[in-house]
């Protein structure tokens, strides 16, 4: 059988597009928005604070509506709360960060890494009360084709993180590498990748963040 417009897929119907209204002109509602995202920080300080799951849910429900190559929806959100399997994927981690900060890691990265006073150890994976894996699907789960993959899970990480700071809690974009010990704490499929570990709770109480700026608009943007 060849590709003839008999074996194509059904057609999706289109309906009305109903506009999102913020009830304010654009301009409000664009500065409004980057006021609350100016705030974001990553955080490396949490609180044992609990996050009931409904919240995780919805911040989860949030990064599910990014748009994604063909549609396909490549990812899946593993949310860890059980503090043995917290226990072992920071063990696991750390492992990896002595790899990275004792050889791995270049003087290059060294150098750029250390005004941020990063290190080898992670108590956030424990003490955060939920972690977020995410993980990018190679494939569909029923095994067909998934298109501009990394571009896909990055903007629903994107929408998650942004998700978890409106719901006034902190997140920090961990990335142990190599992460393939994640694929076996979390037992996942082999079609499942390995993307971006998300600890995510409460800031603690006496939690810091280095003094940066963000670069301005004139650095950041080209109007032609
Ligand atoms: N993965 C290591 C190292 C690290 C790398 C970058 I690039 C950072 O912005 C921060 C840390 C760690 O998590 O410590």
């Amino acid at each position: 059988m060849g590709d003839t417009p008999a074996d194509l897929p059904e057609q999706i119907p289109h309906i009305p597009y109903r506009r999102f209204d913020p009830g304010m002109p654009a301009q409000e509602a664009a500065r409004r928005f980057y006021e609350v995202m100016a705030q974001r920080r990553s955080c490396r300080f949490f609180s044992d604070r609990p996050v009931e799951r409904v919240v995780i849910e919805w911040c989860v429900r949030a990064a599910g509506t990014a748009p994604s190559g063909a549609h396909k929806q490549p990812w899946r959100f593993v949310c860890v709360q059980d503090p043995s399997v917290k226990a072992r994927i920071r063990e696991a981690a750390e492992a990896e960060e002595r790899e990275f900060y004792e050889r791995r890691a270049n003087p290059a990265w060294l150098r750029d890494l250390a005004p941020l006073q990063t290190g080898p150890e992670k108590p956030f994976l424990e003490v955060a009360p939920w972690l977020i894996v995410v993980f990018k699907l190679a494939r569909t789960d029923r095994g067909g084709q998934v298109y501009y993959l990394n571009e896909s899970v990055g903007i629903a990480c994107g929408m998650l993180i942004s998700a978890i700071h409106h719901a006034g809690l902190v997140t920090l974009t961990h990335t142990p590498s190599p992460m393939g010990f994640l694929s076996k704490v979390l037992d996942r499929p082999e079609h499942e990748r390995p993307f971006l570990l998300l600890p995510v709770g409460y800031p603690a109480d006496d939690a810091t963040v280095p003094d940066l700026s963000r670069k301005g608009l004139d650095e950041i943007m080209v109007v032609v």
